[in-house]
């Protein structure tokens, strides 16, 4: 059997660690504690005939580079590149939850989400179809309750189908940040792609995106490669023309795009749900 390097992504308390528990049948603390120390558990386990080499992440409501957490995940990522990634989403918020799943389509990652809390969505009478969920945000989401270890081999089934390219929902859907960014996106793309180095290792996409953002560890990623003077010369060049025109940072710009793409696959798919209440700028920790 093979080897799938499975990484769990998600918001701090969305169940993690219960379900790196319960997979693994390891013994981590679970808990609602912060103070976080920063660093990913491991735990290899079989199952189908595959070996899952499974590392437990720091949470975070995002994957920039604003807290040590966020950087942790981030480079864990980039750097051991997981094969799949397990977005572990607490059902029972999921608008705030999904803002991390926007920023793991931009990485063109291979995702699978684990919908925990499935038991606090059912009671709260909200009604999802999240098979169409999944289908409009091209991954394919399994319901879970990891302290009961419910729906744990139906999401490693999954991850299986996903990593051998069988699951017929994976498409790599991109938000559509409008027409101006999207053009920048495919100017800076083209600088990008002249580098088969950094194509090799990372989404242009994602890159792009970083650059345009003017985003510290993106131009870090960048700067080894020949043609650094000319990206971060487009770069520089697109960011400054986006702002004039915005009149805001082009990160805001991704972000509001990124809740709209939120609220409106929510409005499609959840009855009942009440959008725009929390979004992560308003996290009190
Ligand atoms: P982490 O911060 O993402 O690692 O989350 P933890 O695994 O520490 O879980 C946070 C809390 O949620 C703990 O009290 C768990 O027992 C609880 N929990 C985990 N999964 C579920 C679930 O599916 N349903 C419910 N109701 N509680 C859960
Ligand atoms: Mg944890
Ligand atoms: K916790």
């Amino acid at each position: 059997g093979r080897t799938i390097n499975v990484a769990l992504v998600g918001n701090p308390n969305s169940g993690k660690t219960s379900l790196f528990n319960v997979a693994s049948g390891s013994h981590e603390r679970v808990g609602n504690y912060s103070g976080v120390t920063v660093d990913a558990k491991q735990a290899v386990f079989r199952q189908d005939g595959y070996t899952f080499n499974l590392f437990d992440l720091p949470g975070t409501y995002s994957i920039t580079e604003y807290t040590p957490e966020e950087l942790y995940v981030r480079r864990h990522i980039l750097d051991a590149m997981p094969d799949v990634v397990i977005n572990v989403l607490d059902a029972s918020n999921l608008e705030r939850n999904l803002f991390l799943t926007t920023q793991l389509i931009d990485m063109d990652l291979k995702v699978v989400i684990a919908l925990n809390m499935y038991d606090e969505l059912e009671k709260s009478g909200l009604k999802l179809d999240y098979r169409n969920l999944g289908r409009m945000i091209g991954i394919p989401i399994v319901p879970t309750v990891a302290s009961r270890g419910e729906g744990i081999r139906e999401l490693f089934k999954t991850v299986i189908d996903v990593f051998e390219d069988n699951e017929p929902i994976v498409r790599h859907i991109h938000i559509n940040y409008g027409k101006d960014i999207e053009h920048s996106i495919r100017l800076l793309q083209d600088e990008i792609w002249k580098n088969t180095d950094l194509v090799a290792r990372y989404s242009s996409r994602y890159l792009a995106i970083k650059l345009l953002c003017n985003d510290k560890n993106g131009y870090e990623v960048v700067e080894p490669a020949a043609n650094f003077a000319e990206i971060s010369a487009v770069a520089e060049h697109e960011r400054q023309k986006l702002e004039r025109q915005y009149k805001d940072c082009v990160e805001t710009i991704i972000t509001d795009a990124k809740f709209g793409f939120i609220a409106g696959a929510l409005e499609e798919t959840c009855q009942g749900i009440n959008l725009r209440k929390n979004r992560p700028d308003d996290r009190v920790d």
